[in-house]
């Protein structure tokens, strides 16, 4: 693989953001995401192949090493703000429509519950695997996922909840978007939900972390 992309991946994975970033301690003074999307598009590299060839896949690492529990919080945070970091020199390539986003997932912690640490988690993990992410933060009614959904037609639909007594708010959230969209796939997650709770109140899919929801929405959701 070219030698710009390969650092770039690696600057994702560990959460270089850029030259004066002291974080990571042993990669102090070397180009991180910022410097290295700018270099890689100066070089020619193709916008897409900077996405996918070298962001995709060290964030899908990040995924994968956080599920298997070898790096933690603060480390998928430092990985998504480097990503964004080189994220920004890809923008205006998305606006001229050279880039695609896979498709579009809605998500939000549902109403009554103000959790939102795990659900930006998730978002960022996504988004960070080619997704456009919509979140509608905390504490939000069926009503206005519904209307989220009317506004992103061929969307997918994620529910985060942390409380035993906010859980039971998916239900409802599921009925309400599923009552106007019967075709809308809906991915729920969060401490106290299961595989079996999803099942019982007709969610698409259970994921227990980020790395399921995107394996989820790669595999089993059409692009928009
Ligand atoms: Co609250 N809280 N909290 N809290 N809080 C818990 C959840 C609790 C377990 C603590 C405890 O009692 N041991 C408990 C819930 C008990 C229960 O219902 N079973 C609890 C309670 C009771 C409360 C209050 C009711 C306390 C009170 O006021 N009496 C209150 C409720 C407020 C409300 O929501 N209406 C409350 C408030 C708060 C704070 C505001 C102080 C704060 C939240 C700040 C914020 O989010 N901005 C807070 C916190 C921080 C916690 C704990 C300590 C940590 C939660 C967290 O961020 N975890 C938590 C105890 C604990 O977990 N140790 C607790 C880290 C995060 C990365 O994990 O969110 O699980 P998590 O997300 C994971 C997965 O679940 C999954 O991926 C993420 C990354 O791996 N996931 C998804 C999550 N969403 C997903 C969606 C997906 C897929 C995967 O697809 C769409």
């Amino acid at each position: 693989m070219n030698e710009i992309l390969e650092s770039l991946q690696r600057c994702v994975e560990r959460g270089k953001v850029n030259i004066k970033s002291p974080y990571p301690p042993d990669m102090k003074g070397q180009d991180g995401t910022d410097e290295l999307a700018r270099k890689a598009l100066e070089a020619g590299i193709a916008p897409q192949d900077i996405l996918s060839k070298a962001l995709i896949v060290g964030m899908q690492k990040v995924g994968v090493r956080f599920r298997n529990k070898e790096i933690f919080v603060p480390d998928v945070l430092m990985a998504a703000k480097a990503m964004a970091a080189a994220m920004e020199h890809l923008k205006p390539f998305f606006k001229s429509d050279e880039l695609k986003h896979k498709g579009t997932i809605v998500i939000g912690t549902v109403l009554g519950d103000l959790h939102d640490i795990g659900k930006k988690l998730v978002s960022m993990v996504i988004e960070g695997s080619g997704w456009e992410v919509v979140d509608l933060g905390t504490d939000v009614s069926p009503d206005k996922f519904l209307k989220a959904v009317d506004e992103h037609p061929g969307c997918v639909v994620g529910l985060s909840a942390l409380l035993t007594t906010t859980m039971v708010n998916m239900e409802a959230t599921v009925q309400h978007i599923k009552s106007k969209h019967p075709a809308v796939k809906v991915i729920i997650g969060g401490a106290p939900v299961t595989e079996e709770f999803a099942a019982k109140i007709g969610a698409d899919y259970y994921s227990p972390d980020p790395q399921g929801a995107v394996e989820f929405l790669n595999t089993r959701c059409t692009p928009n």
